[in-house]
């Protein structure tokens, strides 16, 4: 600790994170920064070319409104939005997204991603929203774009690789900046700001993922986020909105491979182990889902819960017949030698919708001497994730645009949170669901413009109080400490009971949410009962991080990345307890409140009091603008 060099960056405004939000947010930043002569500096805790979700490829771009052709409407995909979520979005947050994504989309293409086209020039689409693409590099794409347009900053302009941002800096009622640590060098970052986005992504690794042992990183959401958007929006005092949200994707089994250019692109079907549909045989369920079962597309969350139905009674593995759509489709074809050169056109696109974003896939394919266009894979319900930015919602309470934001959405500058200066983008605000890779690059965008805005406008003061920053600084580096003066006391350093290690406390936090919280052991389900012993328990291990350990930079880094787990487990627990009903079977189930109830059509919100500890809970009404 002695040897931490303290660094201190001053800057107008600062940006967290360098995922697709941060990266729109950079674009669009730089460009107004420059007008008002303004600073700004982004951090991500890695490399911009290769960090978030987007990190391996995407090899589809899920939200395009495709407002110029004149077949979409903002409100048709407020529609789509609003039912998938069965009825609780923000309509002005998805509808700005909305309105603004495809200016993204043609950025992209601008700045080399290759979208797929037809042979009249058309964009390929894989459903009615969705772009197909060769995205394997389509990070490395978004984030020169970013890099480029700091660029054009010169000295106003800085980025920080590396530096793994824990807590903000809050000055009365306003967030005045953040701290962290690099995570190669013994230095401690004071970011001082005045104004803050932060865009550090959702979280994954808070429930027990299906994957044991060394294959235990491997999870559907990127390993690398774990709740640093929640915890830095919760401890500044933020409303959280949407807590209980969790986002269970079905994937190809183990490997976590997308399904949606299969259900959507190929037409393919579902099946049980006997060969059964269970979105036809189960349709009749969704009627109790009503009017959201009733919906088209039916509600993602209703999707997986038919076949959850299917596992539960032992009608297991499912399916995706694979072999079955390839074959229809090349068949589809007339002759036998079109067929023939058809088969081997979706082959390849069948391998590299794994190539371009999920490759472990491929390798398990490769692995299992599967032939998609032989044999059906099997699929999965996977572990529940917060990506407010996929089909959950969690994030903060953030306000929504002045056109069009109903009475009590709106306070000044759109996407800034509740709390002064702090804004939220991507995975980090909530209620706007399904903006994806291209939305969160939009809504990045909006939410800097709308920073900048704030800061030219508000003028607020360049110095602040920023509390006690050595007493920040010693609870940050403790983890070292706790482990160098600990460490001789037992032989084996995994074993020492004046210490938790960061892989022991996440063991720990992920078995009490799979067990009480609903996660794979309990097949989705929880209760009052169950979600009080949670709290109790993650009471106590609120207690024992204070005795998490670090060998190392590394280690200091996974010890803060589980004490962000835990806050977003907190707000998550307390959300689903809260709730008083089943809203998002699929998702989770109460076992005891199992029905959806009218009187629960509201967000459920959430505050913390970093002071006293307490959280506030509370109904917010569903405003509608269409
Ligand atoms: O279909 C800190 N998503 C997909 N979107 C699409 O448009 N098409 C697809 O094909 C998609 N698929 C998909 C998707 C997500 C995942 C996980 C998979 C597959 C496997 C969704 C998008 O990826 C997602 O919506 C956006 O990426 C969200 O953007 P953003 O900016 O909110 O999050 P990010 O990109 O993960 O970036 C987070 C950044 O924060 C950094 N970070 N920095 C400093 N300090 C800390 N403490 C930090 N913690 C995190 C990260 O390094 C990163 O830079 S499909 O299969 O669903
Ligand atoms: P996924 O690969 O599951 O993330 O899906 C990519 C996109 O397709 C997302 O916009 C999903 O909401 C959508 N999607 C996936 N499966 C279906 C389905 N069976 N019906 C409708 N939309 C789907």
């Amino acid at each position: 600790m002695a040897n931490f060099e303290t660094v201190e960056v001053k800057t107008d405004l600062l940006i967290l994170g360098g995922g697709m939000a941060a990266c729109g947010a950079a674009v669009e930043a730089a460009h107004w920064a420059k007008k008002n002569n303004l600073k700004v500096a982004v951090v991500d805790k890695a490399a911009m070319d290769r960090s978030g979700a987007v990190a391996m490829g995407l090899s589809a771009i899920n939200q395009y409104v495709d407002l110029t052709s004149g077949n979409n409407t903002i409100k048709d995909y407020v529609d789509y939005v609003r039912n998938d979520l069965m009825g609780v979005t923000r309509e002005d947050l998805v509808a700005n997204i909305a309105r603004h994504v495809d200016s993204s989309v043609h950025l992209f293409e601008k700045w080399g991603l290759p979208i797929w086209k037809d042979k009249d020039g058309n964009y390929v689409h894989e459903g009615r929203w969705q772009l197909m693409i060769n995205g394997e590099s389509y990070k490395v794409i978004v984030a020169e774009a970013a890099k480029n347009a700091m660029a054009e900053l010169g000295d106003l302009g800085e980025i920080f690789e590396r530096v793994f941002i824990t807590h903000p800096l809050v000055d009365g009622d306003r967030c005045v900046g953040a701290v962290g640590f690099s995570v190669r060098e013994e230095k401690f970052y004071v970011f001082k700001a005045r104004a803050v986005l932060a865009a550090m992504g959702g979280a994954v690794h808070v429930f027990k993922p299906r994957s044991s042992g060394e294959g235990q990183g491997r999870a559907w959401y990127p390993p690398w986020n774990s709740g640093s958007s929640a915890f830095f929006t919760i401890q500044a005092g933020a409303e959280m909105t949407c807590q209980e949200v969790r986002f269970i994707p079905v994937r190809f089994k183990d490997a976590y491979g997308p399904v949606g250019a299969w259900f959507l692109l190929f037409k393919s079907r579902a099946t049980n182990a006997l060969g059964e549909t269970y979105m036809q045989t189960r349709r009749p369920e969704l009627e109790n889902w009503a009017p959201y079962g009733m919906v088209k597309p039916v509600p993602a969350n209703l999707r997986n819960w038919l076949m959850m139905l299917d596992v539960m009674e032992g009608k297991g593995p499912i399916y995706m017949r694979t072999e079955e759509a390839i074959q229809k489709i090349a068949e589809s074809e007339g002759d036998e030698k079109a067929a023939k050169k058809k088969l081997k056109e979706l082959e390849a696109e069948a391998w590299e919708d794994f190539l371009d974003m999920t490759i472990s896939q491929a390798i398990l394919w490769a692995a299992q001497n599967i032939q998609p266009e032989k044999a059906p894979s099997e699929i999965a319900a996977a572990e529940p994730y917060f990506i407010g930015s996929h089909s959950g919602a969690s994030g903060a309470w953030v306000s929504g645009p002045k056109d069009l934001a109903p009475e009590g959405y709106f306070w000044g500058y759109d996407n800034m949170t509740t709390v002064k200066g702090l804004f939220a983008a991507g995975d980090a605000s909530g209620a706007s669901s399904h903006k994806f890779s291209s939305g969160s690059h939009a809504e990045g965008r909006i939410a800097a413009k709308a920073a900048i805005n704030f800061i030219v406008k508000e003028n607020p003061p360049a110095e602040a109080n920023y509390g006690d920053l050595d007493a920040l600084k010693k609870e940050i580096l403790q983890p070292l400490d706790n482990f160098e003066t600990n460490k001789d006391k037992t032989t084996d350093p995994e074993t020492n009971p004046h210490y938790i290690l960061p892989r022991m406390y996440m063991m720990r936090l992920q078995k009490m949410m799979d067990e009480y919280a609903g996660g794979v052991t309990a097949q989705f389900t929880t209760s009052q009962k169950n979600l009080e012993r949670c709290l109790e328990l993650l009471g106590m291990l609120k207690e024992d991080s204070k005795n998490l350990a670090a060998r190392d930079l590394h280690e200091l880094m996974r010890c803060w990345e589980n004490v962000q787990r835990t806050y977003q487990a907190e707000a998550h627990v307390r959300s689903i307890l809260f709730r008083e009903e089943t809203r998002w079977p699929g998702y989770y189930f109460r076992s005891d409140k199992p029905k959806m109830d009218k009187e629960w059509e509201v967000f459920v919100n959430c505050k913390y009091d970093a002071k006293t500890g307490e959280w506030e809970m509370k109904k917010v009404p569903i405003k509608h603008i269409f």
